[in-house]
C-alpha cells in the first residue's frame, strides 16, 4: 500500500506540474513587446532593417515609437507599420512543430494624422492562416492614449519554421496606420494531452486526499 501510495504521489507531482506549465507556456516570439532596442522614437525603418530586435522589416516605412504607449503598460515602447498609404510590414521567423497548432494574440490600436474616426487594417499571417483585422477607432490625438484592442487567431505550423508577419491594409478610403504591441505565440494544447489531464488529475487528487487521511 505504501509503495502505491508513493506511486500516486509522483502521479500527483507529475500532474501538478503539466498543469502549472500549460498555464505559463514560454512566448515564442522574440521581443514581442518591442521594448529592445528601447530608447528614442526611430521613425521610417526600411525593408530589410533589424533595428528592431527579433524582427525584420518586410517593406518600407516601419516605426518604433514610444510617443503612443504601451498597449500594457508593462512597457514603453510600440511599432506603427506602413505611412498612410505606404506599406510597411514586419515579420520574425519562429521555431515551430509541423503539424502542431499555435495560438497568437497581440494588441492593435489605430492612428490616423487629422482623421481622427478611422480603424487600420491589419493582415496578420502565420502558417496556414492569413487573415485582416480591424483595429479599434482613432478616436484620441496624439500623444494622448490610441486606444488598444487585443485580437487573436490560431495557425498550425506545416514546418519547423513558420513566419510570422504583420502589415498594415490600406485602401482608397482608410489609410490609418496600425500601432501593435504585445505579440505572444503559444502552442495549443492537443486533445489528447487534456484528455490525459483530465483523467489523471482528479484521480492522483483523490489518492493524494487518502493519503493525507490515512
Ligand atoms: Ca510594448
Amino acid at each position: 500500500m505504501k509503495r502505491s501510495l508513493g506511486y500516486f504521489r509522483s502521479v500527483v507531482l507529475l500532474a501538478s506540474t503539466l498543469a502549472n506549465n500549460s498555464g505559463h507556456t514560454q512566448n515564442l516570439v522574440l521581443n514581442g513587446d518591442f521594448e529592445s532596442p528601447g530608447g528614442p522614437d526611430h521613425s521610417f525603418l526600411t525593408a530589410g532593417d533589424t533595428y528592431i530586435t527579433g524582427w525584420t522589416v518586410t517593406a518600407d516605412w516601419v516605426s518604433y515609437w514610444q510617443f503612443f504607449g504601451d498597449a500594457t503598460g508593462a512597457g514603453t515602447h510600440t511599432v506603427g507599420l506602413g505611412y498612410f498609404r505606404t506599406p510597411g510590414g514586419i515579420e520574425q521567423s519562429l521555431a515551430t512543430v509541423p503539424g502542431q497548432s499555435y495560438s497568437v494574440s497581440f494588441y492593435v490600436a489605430s492612428t490616423s494624422g487629422a482623421e481622427l474616426g478611422a480603424s487600420a487594417l491589419l493582415r496578420a499571417s502565420a502558417g496556414d492562416f492569413s487573415g485582416v483585422f480591424t483595429g479599434p477607432p482613432d478616436t484620441q490625438p496624439p500623444p494622448s492614449n490610441p486606444g488598444w484592442q487585443q485580437f487573436g487567431f490560431q495557425f498550425r505550423a506545416q514546418s519547423p519554421t513558420s513566419l510570422l508577419v504583420f502589415e498594415p491594409l490600406f485602401t482608397p478610403s482608410n489609410t490609418a496606420v496600425p500601432l501593435l504591441d504585445s505579440v505572444e505565440v503559444v502552442p495549443v494544447p492537443e486533445p489528447s494531452f487534456l484528455l490525459l489531464l483530465g483523467t489523471v488529475w482528479p484521480l492522483a487528487r483523490w489518492f493524494q486526499r487518502r493519503a493525507e487521511k490515512s
